[in-house]
């Protein structure tokens, strides 16, 4: 695959003294349009989506969204009590995994995928600060479809700081550290959505 020399540039956010970057559309200027829309419809179709269940105060919930787990060996992984095997990377996985390696000069050797129905699937607030996750790495998210927004807050509860980002097909989002260890995110529920949205969360864990 061959890449242009000039990606959107980022819009820098520096929230509670870590940087977060934004990059509105950067698959799109990357690759073409059309190859957007096909990954999204190669996700939407052959990922192996699976709606998890967690326990909360005594009872067992269905999480509000699908998810899937990919990596290299070593991989396996859980949050909120929940196991995830890594299945092995999937052609439009590795494509996007090495586009956002080359670009970003990172490692990424897992990827958790979040498949939102609509706009009454969310994500509550959360970090991913799990000690699998190697914490001098960013994590790099790229989202497909429906725009939803993602909030930011700090974990200090005596700060009233906020960000909030509206993510669009094709956005790119790079935490930095320590985002993760002072800041929480979450996806609000926003019920006007009618359309699908997939966010493909890469991290570097500790193999
Ligand atoms: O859907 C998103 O943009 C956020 C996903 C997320 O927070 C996560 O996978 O930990």
């Amino acid at each position: 695959m061959q890449h242009p020399l000039f990606t959107t540039p980022p819009v820098p956010h520096h929230f509670c003294g870590c940087q977060i970057d934004h990059r509105p559309q950067f698959l799109q200027s990357v690759v073409s349009i059309d190859q957007v829309d096909t990954w999204f419809s190669d996700l939407t179709a052959h990922l192996k989506w699976q709606q998890d269940r967690i326990h909360l105060f005594g009872r067992e919930h269905l999480i509000p969204r699908l998810n899937a787990w990919y990596g290299d060996q070593g991989t396996d992984f859980a949050y909120s009590g929940i196991p995830l095997k890594a299945e092995q990377w999937t052609n439009t996985l590795t494509e996007i995994r090495r586009l956002l390696e080359e670009h970003l000069e990172v490692q990424l050797n897992s990827v958790l995928a979040n498949l939102y129905r609509n706009g009454l699937d969310k994500m509550g607030w959360h970090s991913d600060d799990e000690k699998q996750m190697c914490p001098k790495s960013p994590i790099v998210s790229v989202n497909f479809g429906a725009s939803r927004k993602m909030q930011f807050k700090p974990k200090d509860q005596t700060n009233t700081e906020r960000l909030s980002l509206l993510l669009e097909h094709g956005d790119l989002v790079v935490m930095y550290p320590p985002t993760q260890e002072v800041t929480k995110h979450c996806i609000p529920m926003m019920k006007k959505v009618v359309e699908p949205r997939i966010n493909l969360t890469f991290r570097r864990h500790r193999q």
